[in-house]
């Protein structure tokens, strides 16, 4: 525990003392993010029944949480962006005036802490102290959240160093909203479903979330402060903050590159970030290196080039499907001190979630706590299960992921889950119809957030739809202006791993095979692959592409490469966002439809 005698910083003093009169908490504790602290906290849950640890020999420091079945996703409807103005947070953001949001929240946080403890955990996105880095301060009445971001940030006494008497430090405020007044209310998953809100005041750069204790909306320093309020920061200064994967790639000559991928969630962000190349082509030198998978931070530096941290230092990742066949090193990136949520629970105390094995278990205890047989017709696991892993345990961790300046990046891949229509790779022809690619970006819809329709195609530009803390347009217009002045400015390509036939059957194996694609990318870059120049961008040719250690006919990659006219140059966005597009954007849309006709 860090002793509160000891912090310097009067604003941050100040502010918890204005919340702790406002929720009135029963205790307030300063966390220092160490272990001990850790285990404190997490066997007070295991004796209140609201936390598993799992079997120490098979799962070393591992823990397991089941949510309440109504808070188990981030709530997208209940997302708000509250800048000054509505335009500000436009067409696409959730937006109440900032004035009347905070007398509303206020009401609801008012006297919430009550027979809670009130954590401080002094946090930092990026290495601590370093020039991209931010500090954050989350104050919270759930021990839950202490021991996931202590995962997913750097919590530590140095942060309050850093600090400083007068630094500034981003306030993040989250209750899971349930005082406790009665000994009933002390339930083990607390949440107030109905008052749900997930809030950002961009201009005051503030965060309030109230209701949920997902790790979506409640580890603050992830999506609240690392997309929605560093984006806004990003447009006023200069830089940009991504929902993007960082990879390393290595060639069999030792040239390294890389590159950023920004997917909606859930569409293998995590298993691209980890790919192992296949044999044959690691055989020959091939190398992918991980450096995050979520999020990027991208600068311009001095050199002209654009540069990009991770700012976590975990994964949040989604459990199900993930099998050492698919994604080995996020197998062994959850081997160890990670914090489960919402999988199945084996009969010897470890964890168990749909895909994970070929055979399923003969019994499990399912998500809600009840038995489970392979005869059960629900999911074991539910879909958005999740671990939250340090992301020191993966085994592909790039030697320069926490380099304080960032790694320089060569190319930017983007894409979504396109059954149809579209090909498994085309190049943009510059910085600027790229951006155009990744404005009309879509995906089938998954199982990440709650209110959103699965199964149906999503517009979803530059997967930041539910992440951009200011207009969607204008975002776009800043990515647009990014791209000038640099002296190297990575190429967009378009991807696509979910491609299916007229038998509703995957096309590309995906997974490991992605690193085919991946290489052209790099040879791409690097001038050394060749691309044959279409309507749509440069594309990859049969023989330009690696297919050592695959069988994969000329013909069946020809429909892979096909594209149909009208879904590439469909235009998804709501009609209110598309008329505010940058002028810029419009015209490569123009000059698309002429290059189809
Ligand atoms: C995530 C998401 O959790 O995008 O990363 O929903
Ligand atoms: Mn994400």
């Amino acid at each position: 525990m860090i002793d509160p005698k000891n912090v310097k910083n009067k604003a941050l003093v100040d502010w918890v003392a204005k919340v702790a009169e406002l929720t009135t908490p029963d205790n307030i504790y300063w966390c220092d993010g160490s272990q001990e602290e850790a285990d404190k906290l997490f066997n007070e849950m295991i004796a209140k029944d609201a936390c598993v640890k799992l079997n120490q020999e098979k799962r070393p420091g591992c823990y397991y949480f089941r949510s309440d079945p109504r808070d188990v996703a981030r709530v997208e409807s209940r997302t708000f962006i509250c800048s000054k103005t509505k335009n500000d947070a436009g067409p696409t953001n959730n937006w109440m005036d900032p004035k009347e949001m905070k007398e509303k929240l206020n009401g609801l946080f008012k006297g919430c802490m009550k027979g809670r403890t009130m954590y401080v955990i002094p946090f930092s996105m990026g290495p601590i102290g370093g020039p991209i880095s931010q500090v954050g301060v989350e104050l919270t009445d759930s021990a839950y959240v202490v021991v996931s971001m202590r995962i997913m940030a750097r919590v530590s006494p140095k942060v309050l160093d850093v600090l400083g008497e007068n630094g500034k430090f981003i306030p993040c405020l989250h209750s899971v909203g349930v005082p406790i007044n009665k000994p009933e209310d002390d339930v083990k998953w607390p949440c107030n479903p109905e008052n749900t809100y997930v809030v950002h005041f961009p201009e005051e750069r503030l965060i309030m979330s109230f209701g949920s204790g997902y790790g979506g909306n409640a580890l603050l320093g992830k999506k609240c402060l690392s997309l929605r309020i560093a984006s806004v920061m990003g447009r006023d200064e200069g830089w940009l903050a991504e929902h993007m994967l960082i990879l390393g790639v290595k060639d069999p000559k030792g040239n390294k590159a890389y590159v950023t991928g920004a997917f909606p969630s859930a569409c293998g962000k995590t298993n691209f970030a980890m790919l192992i190349p296949p044999a044959a082509m690691q055989k020959k030198g091939w190398k992918v290196t991980t450096v995050g998978d979520d999020i990027a931070w991208i600068k311009p530096a001095a050199d002209g080039k654009l540069y990009a941290i991770n700012p976590e230092n975990g994964f949040f990742g989604v459990a199900p499907g993930t099998s050492m066949d698919t994604n080995p090193n996020a197998m062994l990136s959850c081997a160890k001190n990670t914090i489960f949520t919402n999988v199945a629970l084996t009969d010897d105390g470890d964890v168990w979630w749909e895909g994970m094995t070929k055979e399923k278990p003969a019994h499990l205890i399912d998500w809600h706590g009840k038995d489970w047989t392979p005869a059960s017709e629900t999911p074991a696991a539910h879909p958005n299960s999740r671990f939250a892993a340090p992301i020191e345990n993966c085994p592909s961790l790039d030697e320069n992921w926490e380099k304080l300046d960032g790694v320089p990046i060569s190319a930017i891949v983007i894409g979504g889950r396109r059954p149809k229509g579209i090909p498994l790779v085309y190049e943009s022809f510059n910085w600027t119809h790229g951006v155009y690619l990744g404005a009309m970006m879509g995906s089938e819809v998954t199982a990440a957030a709650t209110d959103v329709k699965a199964g149906t195609l999503r517009s979803d530009p530059m997967a930041m739809l539910p992440f951009a803390g200011y207009n969607m347009a204008q975002y776009l217009g800043h990515l647009v202006k990014m791209g000038k002045n640099l002296s190297m400015t990575p190429r967009f390509y378009h991807v696509n791993w979910f491609r299916k036939s007229a038998e509703g059957k995957f096309m590309w194996p995906g997974f490991g095979d992605n690193a085919r694609v991946l290489a052209w990318i790099m040879q791409r870059q690097n001038g050394e692959a060749k691309g044959r120049e279409t309507a749509i961008g440069f594309v990859p040719n049969y023989e330009d592409i690696d297919f050592d250690g695959l069988e994969y006919s000329k013909d069946t990659f020809e429909e892979l490469m096909s594209y149909d006219a009208e879904t590439v140059s469909a235009q998804p966005l709501k009609e209110e966002l598309y008329e505010q597009l940058p002028n810029a954007l419009k015209i490569e849309r123009e000059a698309l439809l002429e290059r189809l006709s």
